[in-house]
């Protein structure tokens, strides 16, 4: 058995998570932030037999985006002008960042 995480971006939950219920894969939800924009993203915990792996791969594939982002980038100009300013900077982002994990035990109690 395998654990798959799967970090999507916000306008991906909605699609992914109706293709996993019509596949009849069970997923968890998870709110998530992105560590380097700070902005909201989802992650799916999904429990999967080895050999049903391919397959929830595949879904996350298919409903996933890749999307630039324009941020501000914060630049100090310091050594005593002491000006903050920032400029845009775009970002591509996803479609999905996925970990595959293998699972030791898993219960329901
Ligand atoms: P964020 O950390 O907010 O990153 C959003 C996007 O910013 C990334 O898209 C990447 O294109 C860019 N980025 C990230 N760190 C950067 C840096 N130091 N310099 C320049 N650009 C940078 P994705 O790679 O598609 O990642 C989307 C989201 O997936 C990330 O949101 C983060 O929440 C998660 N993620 C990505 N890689 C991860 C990893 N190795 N471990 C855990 N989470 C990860």
């Amino acid at each position: 058995m395998k654990l798959v995480i799967a970090i999507v971006q916000d306008q991906d939950e909605a699609v992914l998570g109706n293709a996993f219920r019509e596949a009849n894969i069970s997923a968890t939800k998870l709110s998530s932030t992105g560590g380097f924009l700070k902005h909201g993203n989802t992650t799916f915990l999904v429990g999967v037999e080895d050999d049903n792996v391919d397959n929830v791969l595949d879904i996350i594939r298919d409903c996933s985006e890749q999307r630039d982002q324009v941020v501000a980038y914060p630049a100090n100009l310091d050594m005593n002008l002491d000006v903050a300013t920032s400029f845009p900077m775009k970002v591509e982002v996803g479609g999905a960042i996925v970990f595959v994990l293998p699972i030791d035990s898993f219960y329901r109690f």
